[in-house]
């Protein structure tokens, strides 16, 4: 018998593709309210921007499993699913590789001004003018905030530009040489390049605000592949017009995807469309381990990846 689940975002045709072809019927949360029709649906499936509350359990009392294709929860209320027997899952590990490449892009994104060179040669400028001089990348000391897989992938990376690196998280990591600092303003006041890469949610909302952007200073670049709702977005637009940092390269944003026409219009950041997952081996790779949730759910067999708090 076929499964009756529901999405609760949008989802990408290769996901939708991959649910179509292993015959589950995919309901749209925006257009089934007939409770009878709702009781079917067992599972949920959605992308990281997916928003699983308290309202929306209640509306669909047959549901055991919220499958999310991405490796953040943040929308999802793990409590509320916990109390109700629901099991959630991710796609944890296939994509750091990706995020990781994309934050050492944007670093050197910005460092060099890279789309802004771009702009400067395709608009003729070159022609009677100099792009100015930036400063070197390589050797930069970077702090990461979040030492997790992704954290831990930048820093490989940027070891191999000789970047000095830093970082803060919870705890320090017995295993890392790295130098640590127990709060994010301690590490911005010590860095050139602050990445971030710690999960979103209510723990670290706003956690880059004004003390830390002050203390990264006007040498300073903020770069995010991480969640929007980390970074206190109205405070960083303000730090980036007073030149109170140097510049700032943003994957991810408040409201996406619409962005803040002030940030749009600002000559010294670099702005991605939350692409750091992005690539076709990954988004399959994502895709892939997203099903094996659903059809070991499905069998009644361990899952695959269930978030932390999931977990036996
Ligand atoms: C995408 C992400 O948002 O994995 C995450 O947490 O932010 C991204 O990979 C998305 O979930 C892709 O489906």
């Amino acid at each position: 018998m076929a499964q009756e689940i529901m999405q609760v975002s949008p989802l990408p045709p290769f996901m939708m593709k991959a649910l179509q072809e292993a015959d589950y019927i995919v309901h749209d949360h925006t257009h089934i309210k007939d409770p009878g029709a709702l009781s079917k649906v067992t599972a949920l499936i959605g992308t990281g921007a997916a928003k699983v509350d308290k309202k929306l359990l209640t509306m669909l009392p047959n549901v055991k499993l919220v499958a999310i294709c991405g490796v953040g929860y943040d929308g999802v209320d793990v409590t509320a699913c916990k109390d109700k027997g629901i099991v959630v899952t991710h796609t944890p590990g296939v994509l750091t590789d990706d995020v990781a490449d994309l934050a050492m892009g944007l670093v050197l994104s910005i460092g060099r001004r890279i789309p802004q060179v771009d702009k400067f040669v395709r608009n003729g400028d070159w022609v009677d003018d100099e792009f100015p001089l930036v400063t070197t990348v390589s050797g930069a000391r970077m702090g990461i905030v979040g030492m997790g897989r992704i954290g831990r992938s930048i820093a490989k990376r940027a070891a191999a530009f000789d970047m000095r690196i830093s970082y803060t998280c919870r705890d320090p990591k017995a295993d890392l040489s790295y130098a640590f600092h127990k709060t994010a303003t301690q590490l911005a006041a010590q860095v050139d390049y602050l990445v971030v890469a710690v999960p979103g949610g209510d723990d670290t909302k706003n956690m880059i605000g004004a003390s830390v952007l002050q203390a990264l200073g006007n040498r300073g670049y903020l770069i995010n592949v991480a969640r929007g709702s980390v970074v206190d977005q109205p405070v960083l637009v303000q730090a980036l017009k007073d030149k109170a940092i140097a510049g700032a390269a943003l994957d991810v944003f408040w409201d996406e995807p619409i962005i803040d026409p002030e940030l749009r219009r600002l000559p010294n950041v670099v702005l991605t469309p939350h692409i750091a997952s992005a690539t076709i081996e990954t988004r399959s790779a994502m895709a892939a381990l997203t099903m094996e949730n659903l059809q070991a759910f499905y069998e009644r067999k361990p899952l695959p990846s269930p978030v932390p708090e999931c977990s036996a």
